[in-house]
This record gives structure tokens, sequence and C-alpha cells, in this order.
């Protein structure tokens, strides 16, 4: 069995398998080495050749247990005929939902525009780094809640969401009702093109209040978690920075839950039971090898009797050295 796999799905917990949210990107020279001659992020994600490489770039470097596809979750608005760039030192920016066309949208024409992403699952997950050695392939996507913000809000919510954001229940409720239906399909061409487990990144669960967690995080994800489920394939949602994981769990029930670095790991612990990954904030690794150790351990001690993947609390950052990067899966795989 997969090492994902044992601990998801086996609850083992004499393993810690580990791979890291952004392992495949902007750390890595060899990474900006190719970005440098692509300018352009999209079709970046859409050539199979140079997204199978820069997936298997960090495996080729570290004893990882996993691929995450290099793509973003922003293919999918892509895929839906919304307009999508990355603005150097700005992050992406998008065009105004046009409701009607999307609406009419079907899913050979939205398969056949991101075709590129499941072509190069496939030759990662036949790859010999990965089959022979008996390591997973993680799709992902995108939570309804997360691509429903960076679609209507056109940029990243980092600096502000827009004032009158949820002022069209109907227009949103539209755009819900789309992305349920392509997300599944994202998510099934994954899996049949190699994926083995799916990773559903919430990144700006954070931004709602509790009050508002059933309509757009509980309910849509819920519907995603079980429709993954149907597939035979486990999913671990990431809903950062929820402001109640626990409910999250009890409601969403994944088959494991990713955590962000502000929540208590001890807390995590007594309130839930499914297994875990990650929790380690990123900013450790632009420190020194003894803190690295340190909390790397402090995590690994936390959830030693409990099914544990490691990895971090979010994306690992730019500016993070490869060498530290390495120190921090060694300490994992020498644990
Ligand atoms: O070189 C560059 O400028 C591109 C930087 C980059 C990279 C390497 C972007 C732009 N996306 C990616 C790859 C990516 N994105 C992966 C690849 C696999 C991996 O190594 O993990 C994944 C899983 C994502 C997921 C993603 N994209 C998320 C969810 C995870 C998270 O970090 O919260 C989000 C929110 C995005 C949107 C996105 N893509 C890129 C940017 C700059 C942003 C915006 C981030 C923001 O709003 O702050």
């Amino acid at each position: 069995m997969t090492p994902l796999h044992e601990v998801i799905i086996n609850k083992n917990t004499k393993i810690n398998p580990i791979w890291i949210m952004r392992q495949a990107g902007r750390y890595l020279p060899e990474f900006r080495e190719i970005r440098k001659l692509n300018p352009n992020f999209i079709n970046l994600c859409l050539n199979e050749n140079l997204s199978t490489e820069i997936t298997l770039q960090p495996l080729q470097r570290f004893n990882l247990d996993a691929a995450i596809i290099f793509s973003d979750i922003l293919m999918l608005p892509y895929g839906l005929n919304q307009k999508v760039e990355f603005k150097k030192g700005f992050g992406p920016r998008l065009g105004k939902v046009k409701i009607n066309e999307m609406s009419k949208l079907d899913e050979v024409d939205f398969v056949q525009k991101i075709y590129p992403v499941y072509k190069a699952i496939k030759k990662v997950s036949t790859n010999d780094l990965i089959k022979n050695q008996n390591k997973n392939m993680i799709g992902f996507v995108g939570a309804p809640w997360t691509l429903l913000v960076y679609m209507i809000n056109q940029q990243s919510p980092k600096k502000n969401l827009k004032e009158n954001f949820f002022k069209d229940d109907f227009l949103i409720n539209r755009i819900l009702l789309i992305l349920e239906k392509f997300l599944k399909i994202h998510i099934k061409n994954q899996i049949d093109n190699g994926a083995n487990v799916i990773q559903i990144f919430d990144s700006w669960a954070g931004l709602l209040e509790e009050k508002d967690l059933p309509n757009y995080i509980y309910s849509p994800t819920l519907n995603l978690v079980n429709y993954v489920k149907t597939l035979n394939t486990p999913v671990i949602c990431f809903p950062r920075e929820i402001k109640n994981y626990k409910e999250f769990c009890e409601i969403v029930n994944p088959d494991a839950i990713g955590i962000d670095y502000n929540v208590n790991p001890k807390k995590i612990l007594r309130d839930i039971k499914i297994p875990v990954q990650g929790g380690l904030d990123p900013k450790i690794l632009l420190t020194d090898k003894e803190t690295i150790k340190k909390e790397t351990i402090k995590y690994l001690d936390i959830f030693k009797n409990h099914p544990y993947i490691f990895n971090l609390g979010h994306g690992v950052l730019p500016e993070t050295d490869p060498n530290m990067f390495e120190y921090m899966v060694n300490t994992v795989k020498n644990y």
C-alpha cells in the first residue's frame, strides 16, 4: 500500500509520510530557471512535459512520499473560460464572470481546455520515481468557497475582499452550482489519469465568520467529499484558518484533515479523530537547523499515537533554502 493510504485508510501510526504543500515551485532554483523561460504561468501549467518535469523536481532532490501535480486551483475558472492571468509581483488577476456563457459550457469544452493537466498526471503517475517506489500521486482542487472568492473578487483577497462581495446571492448560487459540476469532472479526470489522493484546498476558509460556514463551506465541501469517496480515493481537506476545525470534521468528515500553523496541534489531537496532516509554520524553515529539528519533532511527538502525515501549515515560502527543506525532510525520516 502507498504511504498516504497506509496512514489514511489503515490508520497506521508507525509511519509518518511526508510531502509539502507547494513543494513543486518557487523555492527551487531548477524551477526558477524553467519559469524564467516561460513567463506565462497558465501556459506553463498546460505544457505537459514541463509540468511533469516540475512535479518531479522535488522528488529528485528529497526523500518525499508523494508528488503533487504542478498546476493551480485557478485552472478551474480558466477551464470555465473566465480570463485568468498571473501578474509578476501582483498574483492572479481574473476577468469578470460571464455567467450566462459559463452556464452553457459543457464538459467536453472544459476538459479539452485543460487536457494537458491530465496528461501530465498520467506521465507523473507512471514515472519510475512514483510507480516503482510506491509513492502517492496527489491531485487537487480549490474548494468551492476559495474558488468563488477568486472568481468574484477577481484577485487575491489578501489585501481585501470586495465590499459588495455578497451582494448578488443569485450570482453566487449560480457560480456554486457550476463549480459543483465542474469540480467533480476535474477530480474524476485526475483520478482516472492516476491521482490516488485528492486534496481540497480551502485557503480562504478563514475569511468567513462561523455563521457563514454552513452555506459556503460545509454544504458545498461535503457534497464534493462524498463524491470523491464514491471514487474510492482518499480525500484530504485543508480549510485553512477555519474558525472551527472540530465542527468541520464532524460535518464534512473528510478522510484526513490538513491543519494550518495558527491552530494548536494539542487541541486538534484532543478534538479530532480522523487522520491529521501538517501544521508546522513555514517560517520555521527560514530559521536554523536546531529550531527546525525542535519544531519538526514537536509535531511528530504530539501526533505519535495518531495517524499523521507530515506537512507544513501552509505552502513552503519562496525564500526557503532547499538545504533547510532537506534538513526537515531528513528529520522526519530519521524520527
Ligand atoms: O512562479 C510563479 O510566479 C508562480 C507561483 C505559483 C506556483 C508555483 C502559483 C501562482 N501557483 C503555483 C503552483 C501551485 N498552486 C500548486 C502546485 C503544486 C505544489 O507544489 O503544491 C498548488 C497546489 C497550488 C495551489 C494554489 N494556488 C492555492 C492553494 C494553496 C495555497 O497556497 O493556499 C492558491 C490559493 C492558489 C492561487 C495562486 N496561484 C499562484 C498565486 C500567486 C496564487 C495566489 C495566492 C494568493 O492569493 O495569495
